[in-house]
């Protein structure tokens, strides 16, 4: 009802923080252009395989981008359109099936309709059906303006692997369709390529696969190479168009690639003893930049975060107030944001620990220590949790009269 409404928006409102002066509007009337990543962990980040960096392109965009080290995904079995939900609502998916399946008949105020209603074009591409995971009714939902799917591109045989169209040959076959959208747009690339089971044909194999016992893991870091390659064609292709100078791009990890059923595997090319639990959260961080080009100020950023947090950061950026937003994430360049993140399943990370399956671990050494340490936060992390719930449950936001 609306009076949930209030008692929801008293509690966001609560955590509500200003936003960096220097960074509020940096994007104001540029192009934003999202890359969705598809299974990309941050452990392959500046990691070598045989003397072979797995991202050179990556790793050399950390130098000209706000780099989010500590950045997690907050993804559930809605896996990339959890993450698709979290960015663009600020509110999390559900903690079993997904949010776009279920609740694409509620009212939402998305980034796509708040972008909309300031004169930007919206749209996403993706060469998939539409209708996976209901991404047709569910983009409408959320304002978008046009969804290219697989009947935008030309899909064959040869440019094809895995799950359909190359990566290389997505963006290539985007850049006329980006040419073909008003100005200024808010779009969201899908890539594909680094899905599960990472398949790849020989010529686009760039690194040697790994040596462990999970061949999962052994193929992942080739097909992370191949999008990692397809990154840089596209970025190639924007500077040849004059498409990226005038753009901001935001570029972030789905979800994880390699689950936990591969920890042998993985502890083996960690050149870990063991993956323990604490070991598993920190594994849930996903590369996070925000690129915007000429721009000198660029750093690393420690601060502790997630996809939640990605809404109220582009907001700012463009120059948007977002004080009455009902948002559970913080944007990620407020000198005032606690370093905190929620995962779907009830962990968390603050600055200095992380909770996971009722044990609290010092985030430094990994050490298990006292509950007492964790206790303070944990009522904030079930709150947030329960409220973004509820809004998803009750359909809150049909009672919001400020939309
Ligand atoms: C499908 C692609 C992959 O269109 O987004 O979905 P996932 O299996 O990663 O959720
Ligand atoms: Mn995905």
């Amino acid at each position: 009802s609306s009076s949930d409404i209030l008692e929801v928006r008293n509690y966001t409102m609560s955590n509500y923080k200003k936003p960096d002066a220097t960074m509020f509007g940096i994007a104001q009337d540029k192009n934003i252009i999202l890359i969705s990543m598809e299974s990309i962990q941050s452990f392959v980040i500046n990691k070598e395989v045989d003397g072979e960096e797995i991202t050179p392109f990556l790793n050399n965009l950390i130098k000209d981008s706000y780099y989010f080290e500590n950045f997690y995904h907050q993804t559930s079995q809605g896996k990339t359109s959890d993450s698709e939900f979290l960015v663009d609502n600020s509110l999390f998916g559900k903690d079993s099936g997904a949010v776009f399946f279920t609740h694409s008949g509620n009212e939402y105020n998305a980034l796509p309709e708040i972008l909309k209603s300031k004169d930007y074009y919206t749209s996403v591409m993706h060469a998939n059906n539409k209708s996976f995971w209901n991404r047709d009714l569910m983009y409408e939902a959320l304002g978008y303006d046009h969804f290219f799917d697989i009947a935008s591109y030309e899909v064959t045989d040869e440019n094809s692997i895995g799950w359909g169209l190359k990566d290389a040959d997505f963006f290539e076959q985007s850049i006329a369709h980006l040419k073909s959208q008003p100005t200024p747009f808010y779009t969201k690339f899908i890539t594909l390529t680094n899905h599960f089971p990472f398949e790849l044909s020989e010529e686009d194999q760039f690194i040697d696969e790994l040596d462990t016992n999970s061949r999962t893991l052994n193929q992942y870091v080739t097909t992370v190479r191949y999008m990692d390659y397809a990154l840089e064609v596209f970025f190639d292709r924007l500077k040849a168009e004059g498409l990226y100078e005038n753009a901001v791009f935001i570029l972030y990890g789905d979800h994880y690639g390699i689950s936990d059923y591969h920890n042998k595997a993985m502890s083996m090319f960690l050149e870990k003893e063991e993956i323990t639990p604490f070991d598993s959260v920190q594994l849930q961080r996903v590369p996070m930049y925000i690129h915007i080009p000429g721009h000198v100020n660029n750093k690393t950023l420690q601060t502790v975060s997630g996809q939640i947090d990605v809404k109220p950061t582009i907001l700012h950026m463009l120059g948007i107030e977002d004080r009455n937003e009902i948002q559970f994430g913080t944007d990620l360049f407020s000198p005032y944001r606690k370093s905190f993140v929620v995962l779907r399943d009830g962990s968390f990370v603050t600055d200095t620990h992380v909770y996971t399956k009722d044990t609290c671990y010092l985030k430094n050494t990994g050490e298990e220590v006292e509950m007492t340490y964790c206790e303070p936060y944990r009522q904030k992390a079930k709150l947030d949790l329960h409220y973004s719930d509820k809004m998803i449950y009750g359909d809150l936001l049909r009672f919001d009269l400020d939309n």
